[in-house]
């Protein structure tokens, strides 16, 4: 566009706002709130503005990168494409297809050719050593999913818009905007959640933003919320609190659950969660009692210890109190695309522990191995070693467990590529780096948090800008790498039915397909007679018996009771710029169940099997003088990255280490001055704020910063470096039950700094003496 408005949605966090984005002369003048769009209501938050600095970020990448000792080369895109692929396959041939280890980044989620490419792009690569953001983050939610409504996406959703109370337990939407729950303009939503009469609980080891605006707050000591998740359904069965009439038909195994949390009374857990026993009976009352009612919990309750089990715990709370499937509790989203039915037609609902990981042998789930063993997999010789690495839009060098060790384990292989638009803490280590084009420049649609979000929405935009004529969108990167990495395996994979299709319609008119097919689509004629010119060729690439051929033929899922044509497609959404607004979530149980039997599983013997381990924690007293960690996101830091943004990183700096007076004055500690934080796996230096806001015995640090300038290309970040808290959190714990990393309740030590230091955690360049210490870890020092 060279002048004009266009309306986008932000693909920078889970709430998907609408934007309106002002150009003159191909130069964005302004970017707002889309006050039109249905579902955001005209809300953004200050990241939204700096979607302007990435497009015109000096520092973004715009051609291939090719190492050259210390220094970058730019090369063609046909040498960058030609040397990954010679190179990938050259490694696969010797050293076995397990050789390539890969990591999907998070940004990936919120890319719609992304995740349509990284099928075909997976069956490529065709190594079991995958690894994703999902295991540092919502595997336990995913993992509940699959064990309790048989299909790993298959999310219940906070029906924010309708409840009367709201229990939050270990997120912070004022800080994030929302997870599993994509809702924008959340503090909206709360006010009139507020404003008819409702409440809102929040529940956490630190006064958040959001526990400012709670009606009631309660500290909970971190890792302890399993506990008092137990002690919660104890009190539901003590109390005779269930309400599972009007589900009676579809529920299995409560009597398990009820002898499962027996020993866990009130009394016993509230001197480990530090949440009284009245309180928690009252909650639990509240909950039960409240006819729309829901307890929701994110990162604190999935990513620590006992996040399987916790997770577990939350789903049975909502089910056991009749919360689930009832509008204003957690309801199943009914997405114009809907991916669940679609996995359940063509049988991929997900799976866990089919394999297991070489060195530690912890279970896959949906094929990916845990990232915190991804070090473990590079660095251990023998067959299955990973030896080249592919990171897509990631970086786990900040944003995974024992990031130093993780970087010296990149460092050591023969061969990296990474497809990401920064040269960041990860790919300097690369050998070659393939930037696609940042997001105003591709069309979006959100296949994942559509899926998510407390209203049935859909909203598609095309590429603001035109991409430069030589660059590349990241799904044609993908297919294009798999397709020539093939090419020197000399395997058939052009002839998987996903790489077809991608390659015949690419993603914005697969998106159009998976709409007309959707729930709200309209009947496909046989032979495509109501698709653009172009689709009719695809009933001939399918088999007979093909899900997707089925699927075509069959119209809106065909199936009474679920279709509701509203003749939803790619071209109606472009006639609607602000997006199509579908309607509130409605109850959908027992159809929407994918389990074998139609049933939930309330008791999975995996969970149960994993609350012995629980129960230990009970007599398990923390280390003395030891302070659980735990993070903090920041409005205006988003994971890892958009730190090279001036306007959202100016100021004093974010990345603090916060503790409660009483820890500073027992340990010494000023407000202000520096710190040494350190763990079994590393140390760092940060600067200290003391504040009553958050419980004794815990230090808050976000996650994402540490940007130390060496080797990579990050101007402003680096002035702005901040230390990596993923230093300090050891890889080697993760939560049994679900293999997700423990971010969340490991132990650290601080001690004060004399101010002479530096106030940062320097880390290496690539090249440098490697100063990570696989026999005494904590030693690990910055130069
Ligand atoms: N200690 C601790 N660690 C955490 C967390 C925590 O709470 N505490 N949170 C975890 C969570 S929930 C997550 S999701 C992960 C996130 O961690 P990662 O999965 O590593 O993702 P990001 O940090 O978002 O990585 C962003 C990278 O993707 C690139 N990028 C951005 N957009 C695009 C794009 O469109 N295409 C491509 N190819 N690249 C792009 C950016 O340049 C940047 O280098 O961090 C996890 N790490
Ligand atoms: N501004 C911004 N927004 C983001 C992101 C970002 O980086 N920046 N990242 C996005 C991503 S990838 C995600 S996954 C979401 C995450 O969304 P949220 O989960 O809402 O975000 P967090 O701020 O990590 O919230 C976790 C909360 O758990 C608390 N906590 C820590 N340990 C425990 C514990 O043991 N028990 C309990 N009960 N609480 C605990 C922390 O104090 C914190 O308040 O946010 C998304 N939105
Ligand atoms: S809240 Fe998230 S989606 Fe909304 S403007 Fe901010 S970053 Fe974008
Ligand atoms: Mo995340």
């Amino acid at each position: 566009m060279q002048t004009g408005t266009h309306f986008r949605t932000c693909n920078l966090c889970e709430a998907t706002c609408g934007l309106a984005i002002e150009v003159e002369q191909g130069k964005i003048t302004s970017i707002r709130g889309d006050t039109e769009d249905r579902f955001s209501r005209g809300y953004i938050c200050p990241k939204a503005l700096a979607l302007q600095d990435v497009h015109e970020d000096p520092d973004r990448l715009r051609t291939p990168l090719r190492r050259n000792g210390d220094a970058w080369e730019e090369i063609s895109w046909e040498e960058a494409f030609s040397t990954v692929a010679t190179r990938l396959a050259g490694i696969q041939k010797i050293h076995g297809r397990n050789a390539i280890g890969v990591y999907l980044g998070n940004p990936n989620v919120h890319n719609h050719g992304a995740m349509l490419a990284m099928m075909p792009f997976l069956q490529a690569l065709g190594t079991h050593n995958r690894f994703s953001a999902t295991s540092n983050d919502q595997l336990p939610h995913m993992l509940a999913n699959l064990e309790l409504f048989g299909h790993q996406a298959l999310f219940p959703i906070p029906d924010i818009d309708h409840t009367d109370l709201f229990i939050c337990i270990g997120a912070n939407p004022m800080a994030s905007n929302g997870s599993l729950m994509t809702v924008p303009d959340f503090r909206g939503r709360l006010k009139d959640l507020q404003a008819r009469g409702g409440r809102f609980v929040a529940i956490d080891p630190r006064r958040t933003e959001t526990a400012d605006r709670a009606d009631a707050f309660h500290y909970i000591r971190p890792g302890s919320d399993a506990l008092l998740l137990m002690a919660m359904v104890n009190t539901v069965f003590a109390e005779g609190l269930a309400q599972t009439a009007n589900q009676q038909g579809w529920l299995k195994d409560l009597d398990l659950v009820r002898l499962a949390a027996g020993p866990f009374t009130p009394e016993k857990v509230s001197v480990h969660t530090g949440i009284d026993a009245q309180a928690v009976r009252e909650l639990t009352r509240d909950l039960a009692n409240t006819p729309r009612a829901l307890i929701y919990g994110r990162m604190g309750t999935s990513t620590q210890a006992h996040g399987g089990v916790a997770t577990w715990l939350l789903y049975v709370l909502n089910i056991l109190t009749g919360k689930l499937d009832r509008p204003g509790g957690m309801l199943f989203t009914a997405p114009a695309v809907d991916l669940v039915t679609l996995g359940g037609l063509s049988g991929q609902k997900g799976h866990f522990g089919r394999r297991y990981s070489r060195v530690r042998g912890l279970p896959e789930f949906g094929g990916e191995f845990p990232s915190s063993t991804m070090a473990d997999e590079i660095l251990t010789p023998g067959e299955g070693q990973i030896r080249a690495f592919v990171a897509v839009a990631g970086n786990p060098a900040l944003s995974s467990p024992n990031g130093r060790r993780l970087e010296q384990a990149f460092a050591q292989l023969d061969f990296m590529v990474s497809v990401d638009y920064y040269l960041n803490e990860t790919n300097r280590h690369a050998d070659i780096i393939l930037p696609p084009v940042a997001s105003l420049e591709r069309s979006h649609y959100d296949l994942i948090f559509n899926a998510l979000a407390v209203r049935n929405v859909a909203k598609f935009a095309d590429a603001l800008f035109e991409p430069a004529p030589d660059a590349r969108t990241d799904w044609e990167i993908m297919l294009e790498l798999g397709q020539r990495l093939s090419a020197e395996k000399k395997r058939g994979w052009q002839d998987s039915i996903s790489w077809k299709l991608m390659k015949l319609l690419g993603p914005d008119r697969l998106t159009d397909l998976l709409l007309r097919t959707g729930p709200y689509g309209v009947k496909v004629l046989p032979g495509g007679g109501l698709l653009e010119p172009g689709f009719d060729s695809l009933t001939r690439l399918l088999p007979r018996k093909h899900w997707l051929r089925e699927l075509l033929d069959m119209g809106p899922y065909g199936r009474p009771g679920r279709s509701l044509p509203k003749g939803l497609s790619l071209g109606k959404l472009r006639k609607n710029p602000h997006g199509i607004d579908l309607g509130p979530l409605r109850p959908s149980l027992p159809q929407r169940l994918q389990t074998h039997d139609g049933k939930i599983n309330l008791a999975p013997r995996r969970y149960l099997a994993d609350v012995e381990r629980l129960q230990a924690r009970l007599d398990n007293p923390p280390p003395a003088d030891a302070l659980q960690l735990i993070g903090r996101r920041q409005l205006r830091s988003n994971n890892s990255w958009m730190h090279n943004s001036r306007r959202l990183v100016k100021g004093k700096s974010r990345c603090t280490a916060v503790v409660n007076p009483a820890d500073a004055a027992r340990l010494g500690l000023t407000d202000g001055q520096s710190v040494q934080a350190h763990s079994d796996v590393g140390r760092i230096v940060l600067p200290v704020e003391v504040s009553d806001r958050i419980m004794a015995g815990v230090v808050s640090i976000p996650h994402g910063w540490g940007h130390d300038g060496q080797g990579t290309r990050l101007a402003v970040a680096e002035a702005h470096a901040g230390a990596s808290v993923n230093d300090l959190i050891d890889d080697h714990q993760v939560d049994p039950v679900s293999g997700v990393s423990v971010l969340n309740g490991q132990y650290v030590w601080l001690t004060p700094v004399p101010s002479s230091s530096p106030a940062t955690g320097a880390r290496r360049a690539p090249g440098k003496s490697r100063q990570y210490n696989e026999d005494n870890p904590a030693a690990t020092l910055s130069e």
